[in-house]
């Protein structure tokens, strides 16, 4: 029954505001209601004065801490249950009909069993809980690029989230209109509420986690867990694994890529999408401030995580940044590795699972040099440096708005995008590949990100120091399989008439004493400088078997102290041993795709042997 009312308003499960005029969601959301039994469903709206409303209850309910507003205004602290501080790859699935569509890159589950698993999951999974309807924009409103989706949860930290990380509300509903198309995204956190039964701080099922997406009907269903990657299903589940498959049949590219503009004191502005596996720094190369010696310089960021890449009808390609805000690691963040970012979260930023200080500001290790004297952890404990405990969790995050970070580039709503010239591909590599490489053409781009690697550290998961193919840093992002998924980018490529230039860099090589060779943080400047003007024509290089390589005259060394032409010229030595290794790497993982492997790829790998 539809009754007039304002959003603002708390709702029976069966009504909904007036402004609402989409039967199919209307009646979708009912569905979902009556399946997952809430005591409520809400409406948002997505106005600053829903956001502070949820944001105090969630202060009541002990899910928010309130942190010393004179220090940080606008701000808050969440504290998670332990067992549920990171996105679960292993719960992670990909259910298509058919077992190979979803390639040996994802878990998969027979969609009929899944579907049997989450209705019995989701029944009743809402009682005594509020069920909020949250419609988003991934990208600027009504760009050609972006597309919506509907978040059904029962998190209200899911709903102030998913507010500073997409554009949310009534204005999304205006723009989807009668019959526009949505991507329809179930969450609950798997904690129904008996009557009079007491509220966790953080609710999540520690029995069951299931984040699942269904690739032909286009859905994502998650239950169990409220945490990131996880609960934002604007994010990785939508951007990246629904949107994939989207970008395929619609001749598009969803990326795991962060993407900046480089002004140069004299040339042209050009626009770089970077993909790097999680654990390398996307988010300080996104907000990267040149050294002083590069004078003139500017960078600017688009996005740090997420790029929606479009051909234009010029054959060039342009590309959006889907979200609206950062969800980034804190441990690790500070004034040296990313003063952009630092500026950011001084206001209106929701952190999770940092640590608090005795007068209600934040720290994470990493921070300061020092660590204050005492603290509370993560976890709400008393906390002093030597207790052997991490202060803050190694996945702490902060969410904050794309428009607090102080290099945001002017263009970064624009709803037809930014033109891409280069695309950027690395990953962690202690030895093998070198500083910076450029492909002679789009296959061999296109190989060299199919076969990129990084080596796993403390923070991510396994063994440290194995190495892991991450091709396109999308091994846990790609909603379908890898075969098919290069042979779309050689496809796109083809069809372009201005394709961007593909870049391989490795910022991680180590020395025999196990220390970083590249000062890297705002030196990695000096790579794109040399890239930059490599588009620009402005720039030399040497080919290579792995491609095309700076020699040390053609790269900018002012301002860079104490590093030698011997050092560089160990990070760009081909050490063909050392190869040969690697391409038995290749082989193997080649070999997992098998008959879905395009051949040119194939071909890619055999010319690379031959030039060894
Ligand atoms: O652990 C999570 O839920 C977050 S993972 C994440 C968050 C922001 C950007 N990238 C990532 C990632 O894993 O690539
Ligand atoms: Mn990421």
């Amino acid at each position: 029954m539809k009754q007039p009312a304002t959003a603002a308003q708390v709702r029976q499960p069966e009504s909904y505001p007036s402004y609402v005029s989409h039967p199919k969601l209307v009646h979708w959301v009912q569905e979902v209601a009556r399946l997952a039994k809430p005591d409520r469903v809400y409406w948002c709206d997505g106005s600053q004065e829903e956001y502070d409303r949820l944001c105090a209850e969630m202060v009541a309910s002990g899910m928010l801490i309130k942190l010393n507003q004179d220090k940080r205004p606008g701000c808050f602290l969440a504290r998670s249950d332990p067992d549920d501080v990171a996105r679960m790859e292993e719960r992670t699935f990909v259910c298509s009909k058919d077992r190979e569509d979803a390639g040996p890159n994802n878990n998969w589950i027979a969609p009929a069993e899944m579907r049997a698993t989450l209705n019995s999951l989701f029944d009743g999974c809402m009682r005594g809980r509020t069920m909020y309807v949250i419609p988003y924009s991934m990208g600027p409103l009504g760009s050609h690029i972006a597309h919506i989706g509907v978040e059904l949860t029962d998190s209200p930290y899911v709903v102030a989230s998913m507010r500073i990380m997409t554009r949310t509300g009534r204005k999304v509903l205006d723009v989807l209109g009668r019959d526009g198309y949505f991507v329809p995204c179930v969450h609950s956190v798997g904690a129904p509420l008996a009557p009079g039964q007491k509220d966790a701080r953080w609710p999540s099922n520690k029995e069951h986690k299931y984040i699942v997406h269904f690739p032909e009907t286009k859905e994502i269903w998650s239950y169990g867990s409220g945490y990131g990657g996880n609960a934002l299903l604007g994010k990785k589940c939508f951007a990246l694994r629904i949107a994939s498959i989207m970008a395929r049949e619609q001749g598009w590219l969803a990326e795991h890529m962060l993407i900046l503009g480089i002004e140069p004191p004299d040339g042209e502005k050009r626009y770089i999408a970077a993909a790097f596996p999680s654990a390398c720094g996307k988010t300080n190369l996104a907000m990267l401030i040149p050294p002083a010696a590069l004078k003139g310089w500017k960078v600017t960021t688009i996005g740090e995580d997420i790029a929606w890449i479009k051909p234009g009808e010029n054959g060039r390609l342009y590309a959006i940044n889907p979200e609206a805000g950062a969800f980034g690691v804190a441990p690790g963040t500070s004034d040296f590795t990313n003063k952009n970012c630092m500026a950011a979260v001084t206001h209106d930023t929701i952190f999770t699972n940092v640590a608090m200080t005795p007068d209600g500001d934040v720290w994470w290790e990493g921070m300061t040099k020092e660590p204050p004297k005492e603290l509370i952890d993560w976890q709400g404990d008393a906390w002093t440096p030597g207790c052997n405990r991490k202060a803050a969790h190694p996945n702490a995050r902060f969410t904050v708005h794309s428009g607090q970070i102080p290099s945001v580039d002017p263009d970064w709503e624009n709803p037809d995008g930014v033109p891409i010239s280069a695309f950027l591909f690395g990953g962690r590599r202690a030895t093998t590949v070198p500083l910076v490489r450029e492909a002679v053409n789009w296959e061999q781009g296109v190989y060299m990100a199919a076969t990129m690697a990084s080596e796993t550290t403390a923070a991510s998961v396994g063994q440290v120091g194995v190495v892991r193919r991450d091709p396109f840093a999308m091994l846990p992002f790609c909603g379908y399989h890898f075969g098919d998924y290069f042979q779309h980018w050689l496809k796109i490529g083809n069809a372009l008439k201005e394709p961007p230039r593909i870049y391989g860099v490795n910022w991680f090589r180590l020395d025999g004493n196990g220390k970083f060779m590249w000062p890297g943080y705002g030196e990695n400047m000096r790579v794109l400088k040399w890239i930059v003007e490599r588009c620009n024509g402005r720039a030399g290089a040497v080919d290579t078997p792995l491609g095309r390589m700076p020699r040390y005259e053609d790269m900018e060394w002012q301002g860079l102290d104490g590093f030698s032409r011997a050092n560089f010229e160990q990070l760009v030595t081909v050490e063909r041993q050392l190869w040969r290794e690697e391409l038995k790497g290749h082989a193997e993982f080649f070999e997992s795709l098998k008959a879905r492997l395009p051949r040119a790829l194939i071909a890619q790998r055999e010319q690379l042997e031959r030039a060894l």
